[in-house]
């Protein structure tokens, strides 16, 4: 057995970062944007809430697979759900429920480079390993994709998502403990959307005006494969960050879309692993943002740009009415990130963008029945390199320190003394973001005394919606707060950026009745 053992370590490739493709050498803007197919139901089942009802039935594979990422690219092999990446989009109702069997058909070898000292990536696991969140799902804890709940190729999971929240765009992605930014990579997401009445009624740009943009950033090889960056300590691969320099929009490099002269909605999903996207207009065009993670905002807000972190969402107007017969190109600077075209005519435009849109009642702070003080924390070597990334100070399997009461609200002050901004992601609840304030942050760091360096500042008009991912910013202390409604059980916290998440910067929460 040993022998064995040995000889599969031995023909494991020792991970090393290929020389990478110059993204900026590939002419942009020569792929249409891709629109992934809708997911369709393959039958009925019982709803195990009500099993006198029955609901949707999806069932979904996780496959490897090649594709042609840009035109002057060889095919590029991934892994997506259908077999696609970003996988097949979900359309559903508020309300109405729908199972998912999320099957695992992929190869028993990873083709990422995994780092086994890693918690959670050991060498005595297997290498291929995946388990499904639905990103912004009010789900019940047993379908919420837990990370421990990993299985392998030939396994799979049926999970229920009761969708009883309001209208949004969720996505789902692998949460595999580990191995979670490197599935990712290979490209295990896709977009989810929830819609109600409430948002049928205001007439907002619908049907082929309303388009996904799935936004995320890779690095190429010479041979158009993904080469996900390494250490160069061959038995330690992790890196503390990744940023590609080429964006791809819905599977494509640097897409366009011919659009008419008129209002679009766009549903923007920052799905990369570590890069933070501020989205602007090439012509200092101003858009309008009408929603963000977790639905719509209360009213219109005019924008330059859209800032979002991995996996926040922005819901954008653009109108192009006035760009007619032009180009205009979306920008993350100083990268480029797709193209519109605009068409000289096109038909009528009969929607709308009412000034008021939904409700967003603010949650009073006297509300809270606990404050938690929460800090971020990065543990650096000898050379300020990061080793590990923490939540409180704490690892993945230390005793759970996080249970709210169910429908208790809660505020949570995420004391950031780092160099970077975490964008922080509680499953399966919604919030608000009460502030950021400046923090000593040496003093925080070295000392663990809070000290603030100024008065709070509210978020910004984007982000007074509902939330379910902050940016919580370096050198400030960002307060949320919670209601933990939906359902009891285990669910999880983390920085999105996944290089962070599978280092440790992630950490179990209950909510509990008593
Ligand atoms: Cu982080």
């Amino acid at each position: 057995m040993a022998v064995a053992i040995r000889a599969e370590a031995a023909r494991r490739p020792t991970p090393h970062f290929r020389t990478q493709l110059n993204a900026s050498s590939l002419k942009p803007f020569v792929d249409p944007l891709p629109i992934p197919e809708i997911a369709k139901p393959v039958g009925l089942r019982p709803d195990p809430a009500n099993p006198e009802i029955k609901i949707p039935y999806y069932r979904v594979a996780m496959r490897p697979f090649e594709a042609k990422l840009h035109r002057d690219l060889k095919p590029t092999r991934q892994w997506g759900y259908g077999g696609i990446s970003p996988g097949p989009t979900f359309e559903t109702r508020s309300g109405q429920g729908l199972l998912v069997e999320w099957a695992n058909e992929l190869p028993t070898t990873h083709f990422l480079p995994i780092d086994h000292t890693l918690h959670g990536a050991e060498a005595s696991l297997p290498e291929v390993r995946s388990v499904v969140h639905l990103h912004g799902g009010r789900t019940p804890s047993e379908s919420d994709g837990y990370p421990e709940k990993w299985y392998v190729p030939g396994k799979s999971a049926t999970y229920h998502y009761p969708n009883q929240q309001e209208s949004t765009m969720l996505w789902y992605h692998d949460h595999a403990l580990g191995i979670n930014r490197l599935n990712v990579f290979a490209g295990l997401l896709g977009a989810f959307f929830v819609r109600d009445e409430f948002e049928d009624k205001l007439g907002l740009p619908s049907g082929k005006y309303e388009i996904p943009l799935v936004i995320y950033d890779r690095i190429f090889d010479l041979e158009a494969q993904l080469n996900y960056p390494v250490s160069g300590d061959e038995k330690q691969p992790w890196v503390p960050e990744v940023f590609g320099d080429a964006i791809l929009v819905n599977g494509k490099v640097f897409p366009f879309l011919e659009v008419e002269p008129r209002k679009y909605r766009f549903r923007v999903l920052n799905g990369a692993n570590g890069r933070f996207f501020r989205l602007t207009l090439s012509n200092g065009l101003e858009f309008q943002q009408i929603g963000t993670d977790q639905g719509l905002l209360a009213a219109p807000v005019s924008v330059k740009a859209a800032n979002i972190a991995p996996g926040e969402r922005a819901d954008v107007i653009i109108d192009f009415s006035e760009a007619a017969g032009g180009d205009i190109i979306l920008k993350s600077e100083p990268a480029v990130v797709m193209q519109f075209r605009v068409a000289r005519t096109g038909t009528k435009d009969t929607s709308a963008v009412p000034k008021a849109l939904r409700p967003v009642p603010r949650i009073p702070e006297t509300a809270a029945v606990q404050t938690r003080m929460l800090s971020l924390d990065e543990v650096d070597d000898s050379k300020q390199m990061p080793i590990t990334m923490l939540l409180n100070d704490s690892h993945w399997s230390m005793p759970v320190t996080e249970s709210p009461l169910l429908d208790s609200t809660e505020i949570w002050t995420l004391i950031n003394p780092t160099d970077d901004s975490h964008p922080i992601h509680l499953h399966m609840v919604r919030f608000q973001i009460l502030d950021r304030r400046p923090i000593n942050a040496f003093r925080y760091h070295y000392h663990r005394q809070l000290t603030y360096m100024g008065p709070p500042v509210p978020p910004e008009t984007g982000e007074m919606g509902w939330k379910d991912t902050v940016r919580a910013h370096p050198a400030m202390a960002t307060r949320i707060i919670v209601k933990f409604e939906g359902y009891t059980g285990r669910y999880v916290w983390h920085c999105h950026i996944l290089e962070h998440e599978d280092n440790e910067m992630m950490r179990p929460f209950d909510v509990v009745t008593e």
